[in-house]
């Protein structure tokens, strides 16, 4: 290994490795802060019962929290006009993601996951279609319906041609 100054070895990898538990997510080409929940500078934002846990984690050092009913995290980001993008989390229980405004939703999915292989969290994703370029809020939510408390962890927001291959399904395709 090259060890002189100005060395520095490429972070990138895949963040659903057992290997990669410290590492942190790249965040080239990602629109989220903070997607670990590692706490960097207060991006998101809790409301009710949502906080930083250090009890369960599947990247880093914490993840988020949520005790149902009704706590959320939340967090706006910008994002291009006509682009597709997908949203993914990592989770532990029932969570709701919806992609919007402050009046209006316009992408969702709530508690739908796909298993991740040889992990007992699963994959939570929902790819939309952005027409108009602007600030969006993420809103990640533990419903009324809710049982009990979820977990959440490794959030991004990529462009459909950056996804990289270990985030969700293989096909980034919009429902609608
Ligand atoms: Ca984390």
């Amino acid at each position: 290994m090259d060890k002189s100054p100005g060395y520095q070895s490429c972070k990138f990898t895949a963040i659903d490795g057992e290997e990669s538990k410290t590492r942190p997510i790249p965040n080239n080409g990602q629109r989220l802060k903070d997607p670990s929940f590692e706490g960097e500078a207060e991006e998101w934002n809790f409301r009710g019962a949502a906080r930083l846990s250090r009890w369960q984690r599947f990247n880093g050092d914490q993840s988020l929290e949520i005790g149902a009913p009704g706590g959320s995290a939340k967090q706006w980001v910008h994002l291009k006009e006509k682009t597709l993008y997908r949203l993914r989390c990592v989770v532990k229980g029932e969570l709701d993601m919806l992609v919007g405004s402050k009046n209006a939703v316009y992408a969702e999915n709530l508690k739908n996951t796909d298993p991740i292989e040889g992990s007992s969290w699963r994959s939570q994703e929902v790819d939309f279609w952005n027409k108009d370029r602007g600030s969006y809020e993420i809103s990640l939510k533990a419903s009324p319906k809710n049982a009990g408390r979820v977990f959440v962890d490794s959030c991004t927001i990529y462009k459909s041609t950056e996804v990289p291959p270990f985030v969700g399904s293989e096909k980034v395709q919009a429902s609608r």
